[in-house]
């Protein structure tokens, strides 16, 4: 069909996409730290700290998972599957799933009414004092059903005040809700823009439902991109913090997200997140049938490479599904399901959530304070410009703590000689299973980590040790407990020496492949089929 047929024609190669270096103008009444914190400041995006933003913003980040990367590893978010129907057609979507803007296809949802979401979010937010967001992802889009959305936050705000309200959009019908948006407190909105030429939109969306009638083709994607445009700049003028998702589908908007990029920070996005495309044909979308495949990991690094300058990046989303629930990376919707929830005690206890995050506050500087301290150790080593990816398994606190048979998750560090920077994350599924290795998952470990040039680990047995070794990876378990920064720039002063040293003979790696599927880390099992609007 047309899309993958385009697709063949306007593929852009890993190394082909350029650095922007074009002049951003700043938006004139935006608030967001794309705009106050100067062009391309890298520290002012999703890793900023309080010393990078106003300090208005840094207090709506501080604790929003996605919006801080630093915060994703205390405080989680869950999401209400209280919109069903959705007034777009996405080419990467099928609506008997989950919407692709914040959620994959192929895990389903259970369909809520506000009273129902309502009941579960501070059944969730007694049971899991760090839960400090509510989302409305979905499964469709959250202003194609305003009633059941806004009635949700609004019955939210009078028992839940402390919890903060995000939403997630196509944008289609983002402009007439921006005052309800405003007047309901909603500090955080997610717009999903994976173009501004309508010449690339129409190979996105077949149509919208727009003035009461279907439109298709370039018409449809005109209007689409104008209306995500005035949505975005209406929530700027505001104070609204806006994040964007774009979709990265190779040969068809890849490089033009880069365009994109600076479209939305000339317009104040606070951070733009470029998530992989998830395509399979078992989920049944059109990319899916037609073959459109998604980016490698190294063609998703390189367009987000090819952006630094433009509006900040978030490189931890996990792509989650309409219903989830805990940390990102996580998902704990099975434990909240209704007729669990029927039965649970609930007390929503203002004062012991407060308490709780206190001390998640006081940790989390005990551990940034540390971790400083712990740099400035390395500091001073001279930069030749040689950057090599790192795996980490950890099972949290910033430290290489987890061992190798039981990640589901590796996080991605980009080392030089004297920076270690998260950029991103990398899903595998378990090597222990039951207290045994499985050797026939060695391979799909080895694909999703191929770039890297080592993996930190607490512990490792010896079949995947020869197994990494063979792929031309260091297993690494020096490090046990240490901060990830520290190890990893450790890692790499000793991997220089011994290429010095004549000991090895420095290789560059190969590209590696993104999970496609269902998430399977902590109890995230599908729950009922909920077929959408
Ligand atoms: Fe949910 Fe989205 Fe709000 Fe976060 S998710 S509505 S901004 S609370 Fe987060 Fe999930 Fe990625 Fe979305 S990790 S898919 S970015
Ligand atoms: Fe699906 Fe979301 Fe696109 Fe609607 S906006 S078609 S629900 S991915």
């Amino acid at each position: 069909m047309e899309a993958s047929s385009l697709a063949a024609k306007a593929y852009i190669g890993i190394g082909q996409i350029k650095p922007l270096g074009i002049p951003i103008e700043p938006a004139a009444a935006a608030s967001g730290c794309g705009t106050s914190g100067g062009a391309g400041k890298a520290s002012c995006g999703s890793s900023g700290g309080p010393d990078d933003m106003p300090a208005e913003i840094w207090e709506k980040v501080k604790n929003h998972p996605c919006y801080s990367e630093e915060a994703h590893h205390h405080y989680a978010r869950m999401h209400v599957a209280v919109a069903p129907a959705c007034n777009i057609q996405c080419n990467y979507c099928n609506r008997k799933y989950d919407c692709s803007n914040e959620s994959r296809p192929g895990v389903v949802s259970q369909k809520l009414t506000p009273e129902q979401a309502v009941k579960k979010v501070v059944a969730v937010a007694s049971e899991i004092p760090q839960m400090t967001v509510l989302g409305i992802a979905g499964p469709g889009d959250a202003l194609a059903n305003p009633k059941k959305t806004f009635e949700t936050f609004r019955m939210l705000q009078e028992q839940a005040p402390d919890i903060k309200l995000c939403l997630s959009t196509n944008g289609l019908a983002l402009p007439d809700y921006v005052d309800e948006i405003a007047k309901y407190n909603v500090d955080h909105v997610t717009i999903t823009i994976n173009m501004v030429d309508a010449a690339v939109g129409e190979k996105i969306y077949p149509w919208i439902f727009w003035n009461h009638k279907r439109v298709t083709g370039r018409e449809a994607a005109q209007i689409l991109t104008d209306r995500q445009i005035l949505g975005l700049e209406m929530l700027t003028a505001r104070g609204i913090l806006t994040k964007i998702n774009s979709v990265l589908i190779p040969g068809v908007n890849d490089e033009h997200l880069i365009e994109v990029n600076r479209a939305v920070k000339s317009r104040g996005a606070f951070l733009h997140n470029i998530m992989p495309l998830i395509s399979e044909p078992e989920h049944g979308t059109v990319f899916g049938l037609t073959g459109q495949r998604g980016p490698s990991a190294q063609e998703l690094k390189a367009v987000q490479d090819a952006c630094a300058g433009g509006a900040n990046l978030m490189r931890h989303c996990r792509q989650c599904r309409a219903d989830a629930v805990g940390l990102l990376g996580e998902d704990r919707s099975e434990e909240f399901t209704l007729d669990k929830i029927e039965e649970m005690e609930v007390t929503y206890d203002l004062d012991k959530r407060r308490n709780y995050q206190a001390k998640v506050e006081e940790e989390r500087q005990a551990q940034h304070a540390a971790k400083q301290a712990a740099l400035a150790d390395q500091a001073g080593a001279v930069d030749d410009g040689m950057k090599l990816l790192v795996a980490v398994a950890t099972k949290g606190g910033g430290r290489v703590n987890e061992h190798f048979g039981h990640v589901t998750e590796f996080q991605i560090f980009e080392v030089s000689a004297n920076e270690a920077l998260f950029v991103g994350h990398r899903r595998v599924d378990l090597y222990c299973q039951g207290g045994y290795g499985e050797d026939e998952q060695l391979p799909s470990i080895v694909r999703a980590i191929n770039d890297c040039h080592a993996v930190l680990v607490a512990k490792i047995g010896a079949c995947p040790r020869d197994e990494l070794k063979a792929a031309g990876i260091e297993p690494v378990d020096t490090y046990v407990n240490e901060f990830i920064e520290k190890a990893a720039l450790s890692w790499y002063g000793d991997y220089r020496a011994r290429i010095a040293s004549g000991e090895i003979v420095h290789q560059p790696r190969g590209d590696a492949s993104i999970r496609q599927g269902a998430y399977t880390g902590s109890g995230g099992e599908a729950l009922t089929v909920e077929a959408a609007a």
